[in-house]
C-alpha cells in the first residue's frame, strides 16, 4: 500500500490543480485516473463539432501568469483539441504526469476512523493510505446509459458523445442518427449533417441556443488580453457567473420594447450563454424571461425554412436558462439541407430498436451509426458509482439516498477529511467551471495548510450546518426560475433519481465570499479535531481560529 498525504481522484482540469497546489505546499499526491490522458470530459467528449461555451482566455487556468503569457488561445471559443493540447501542455509543463496514475479507477474508499485516514482501492487491486481523499470527479463525467427496447438488436455502430472513440468516425456516405438535442447534440449535428447521406436528429425537449460567434483570434485581441489578464481575472472571481461580466442592473420590464430590442439584439450577436446576463431578472421573473424567451424563439424561427420544422424546433414549454441553453454554431440552419430529418419524440416516440435502425409510433428508420447524445447522470454520477463508506460504515450512496447533503458543497459529515471539488451544492455549472474550480481548490488547500499548521488531523462538516446549507441552496434556488423546468440541475435526467435542485445559484462571488468567512471564522461549520474523534480522545477544537 503507497502512503501518501491525498488521493485525489481524477486528471481533468480540478484534478491537475489540486495536484499542482497540493505538490507545491510539499504534499505526497497520488492522481488516479480511469482514462488514458488528462483532461477528464475534454479527454473523453472528443465528438465533432465539441466547443466550450466559455470563452477560451476565461476558460483557462490563473495561477501560472507565465502560463497566461505563453498559451496561445486560436478561436473565441476553443474546441476539444485545442482544449486537451492546452490541458497537456499544462501537465508537461508542470511536470503532473509523474504523480499520476492513468488507467486506474478509483473502486473504493473506506474511511479508517482510529487512524483519521482513507485507504483507497483502485479496481485494479492497487491501494493507498491517505489523510486526504479529494474527489475531482466531474459533474458531467458519467455517461447516461439509454435504454431501449431491442437496443442490443441493431447492428450498426453506436456510440455516445460522452465516451467519444478515440478512432477517427467517418460518416461520409452514412446514414446517422443523433439522439439528444442538449450540447452535444446541437454541436455536432452541423458537422454531421455536412458529412453524413443522411441525418435523423431524435428531439424529445426543443432546446434554447445562442449563436456563438466563433471567430479566430487576432495577435492584437491576443496582445490586449494578455496586457490585462489580472484585471480579467478580478472581473470573473468578483461576477455572479464568473464570466466576467455583470448583469444588466435593469428589469427588462423597466424598459420600452425596442429598447430591450437593441440589447438583445447585441446579446445575440455577442454574449453567447452571457445572453441571459442582458436583464438582471431574466431567470428571477417569468414576465421578465417570457421577453427573452420571445425574442430568442423569433431568432431561431427566423432562421429554419419549413414552418412544420420550424414549430417543432422553436423552443416551448420552460423558461429561457432555466434548462442549460447551447451556444451552437449553426444547429438550426442544418435543418435546411435536403439531408437532414427532424424526428420528433414527443410526437413519435421511439417503440424499439431493430436490427436495421429505430422503429417509432410512425416510421422504421435504418441507419449505419446512431450517436446517443443523452447527457449524464449530472452531480452526482461519478460521486456514487465507487464505493466510499465513511464513518460508522455509512456508503456515501446512503448518506445522500434522498439527494446530495453537504456543508458548502465541499464537505460531508460523516464522511471526514474528504474534499469535494465543483460537486453539487457548490455554483459549479451554473458558473464558469473553471473560476469556481480554482476557487475552491484554493480553499481547500488553505484548510490543509491551516490543518497542518495546528496540528489537526480531522475535519468534518457539521450535520447541522450541513441542513443549514442545504436549506440555503434551495432557497436561493426558489427566488429564480431554476426549479420552474425539468433538467439535470434538479435531478430530472435520470428516472427515479432524487429531485432536489443541485448547484447553487447564489452566484460566485457570493459563494467565493462564504467561503471566505467560513475559513475566516475558524472553518465554522466544519469540525476541526487533533486527534481522531474515534480514538477516545475527542479533542474536538471548532474555536481554533484560521491561521
Ligand atoms: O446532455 P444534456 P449534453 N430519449 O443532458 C435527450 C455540458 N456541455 O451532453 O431534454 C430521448 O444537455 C434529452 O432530452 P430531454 C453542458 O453543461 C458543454 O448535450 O431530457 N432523448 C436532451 O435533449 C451541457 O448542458 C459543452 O427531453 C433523450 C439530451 O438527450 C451538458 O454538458 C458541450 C433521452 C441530453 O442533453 C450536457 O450536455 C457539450 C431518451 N431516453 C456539453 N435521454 C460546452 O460547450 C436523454 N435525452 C462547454
Amino acid at each position: 500500500m503507497e502512503v501518501v498525504d491525498a488521493v485525489v481522484i481524477g486528471a481533468g482540469f480540478a484534478g491537475l490543480r489540486a495536484l499542482y497546489r497540493l505538490r507545491g505546499m510539499g504534499k505526497k499526491v497520488a492522481v488516479l485516473e480511469a482514462g488514458a490522458g488528462v483532461g477528464g470530459v475534454w479527454y473523453h467528449n472528443g465528438y465533432p463539432g465539441a466547443r466550450c461555451d466559455v470563452e477560451s482566455y476565461d476558460y483557462s487556468y490563473s495561477f501560472s501568469p507565465e502560463l497566461e503569457q505563453e498559451w496561445r488561445w486560436t478561436e473565441r471559443y476553443a474546441t476539444q483539441p485545442e482544449i486537451l493540447n492546452y490541458i497537456n501542455h499544462v501537465a508537461d509543463r508542470f511536470d503532473l504526469r509523474k504523480d499520476i496514475q492513468f488507467n486506474t479507477r478509483m473502486a473504493q474508499a473506506r474511511y479508517d476512523e482510529q487512524a483519521a485516514r482513507w485507504t483507497v482501492a483502485a479496481e485494479n487491486g492497487q491501494t493507498w493510505s491517505s489523510q486526504f481523499l479529494v474527489m475531482c470527479v466531474g459533474q458531467l463525467s458519467t455517461p447516461k446509459a439509454p435504454n431501449f427496447p431491442g437496443q442490443a438488436a441493431f447492428q450498426g455502430e453506436v456510440i455516445h458523445s460522452g465516451v467519444w472513440p478515440k478512432h477517427s468516425v467517418d460518416f461520409v456516405g452514412k446514414r446517422v442518427a443523433i439522439i439528444g438535442t442538449g450540447s452535444s447534440g446541437m454541436q455536432m449535428t452541423p458537422i454531421i449533417a455536412k458529412q453524413a447521406k443522411h441525418l435523423t436528429v431524435f428531439q424529445r425537449t426543443a432546446n434554447f441556443s445562442i449563436p456563438a460567434s466563433n471567430a479566430p483570434v487576432s495577435d492584437e485581441e491576443d496582445r490586449q488580453v494578455k496586457a490585462s489578464y489580472r484585471t480579467r481575472r478580478e472581473q470573473a472571481w468578483n461576477s455572479p457567473t464568473g464570466l466576467g461580466f455583470k448583469p444588466n442592473k435593469q428589469s427588462a420590464l423597466d424598459v420600452t420594447p425596442e429598447e430591450r430590442e437593441k440589447v438583445y439584439e447585441a446579446a445575440w450577436s455577442r454574449l453567447g450563454y452571457g445572453f441571459a446576463l442582458s436583464y438582471h431578472d431574466i431567470l428571477l421573473s417569468m414576465a421578465a424571461n417570457d421577453t427573452a424567451a420571445d425574442f430568442i424563439r423569433r431568432k431561431i424561427g427566423a432562421v429554419i425554412n419549413d414552418p412544420v420544422v420550424r414549430d417543432k424546433l422553436v423552443p416551448k414549454g420552460h423558461p429561457f436558462a432555466a434548462r442549460r441553453p447551447s451556444v451552437d454554431s449553426g444547429y438550426f440552419q442544418a435543418f435546411n439541407r435536403d439531408n437532414v430529418e427532424l424526428a420528433d419524440l414527443r410526437e413519435s416516440p421511439i417503440v424499439s430498436f431493430t436490427p436495421e435502425g429505430i422503429r417509432t409510433t410512425i416510421k422504421s428508420h435504418s441507419f449505419d451509426t446512431i450517436i446517443f447524445a443523452t447527457g449524464f447522470d449530472a452531480f452526482t454520477g461519478s460521486l456514487l458509482k465507487p464505493d466510499i463508506v465513511g464513518r460508522g460504515a455509512i456508503t456515501l450512496r446512503e448518506k445522500w439516498a434522498a439527494g446530495p447533503v453537504t456543508q458548502l458543497g465541499v464537505g460531508v459529515s460523516d464522511f471526514p477529511n474528504m474534499l469535494i471539488v465543483v460537486g453539487p451544492g457548490s455554483p459549479s455549472l451554473l458558473s464558469n467551471v473553471m473560476v469556481s474550480t480554482e476557487e475552491q481548490i484554493d480553499w481547500l488547500a488553505e484548510l490543509v495548510r491551516h490543518m497542518e499548521s495546528n496540528k489537526l488531523v480531522e475535519f468534518e462538516a457539521e450535520p447541522q450546518a450541513e441542513q443549514r446549507w442545504v436549506a440555503h441552496v434551495n432557497e436561493r434556488a426558489k427566488e429564480t426560475l431554476y426549479l420552474s423546468a425539468d433538467s439535470y440541475y434538479n435531478g430530472a435526467e435520470i428516472p427515479g433519481k432524487p429531485r432536489v435542485f443541485m448547484p447553487y445559484s447564489g452566484g460566485v462571488r457570493g459563494y467565493r465570499r462564504i467561503l471566505h468567512q467560513c475559513a475566516q471564522d475558524g472553518y465554522s461549520g466544519f469540525t476541526l479535531r487533533d486527534a481522531p474523534a474515534a480514538s477516545g480522545g475527542l479533542n474536538r477544537t471548532p474555536e481554533v481560529s484560521a491561521a
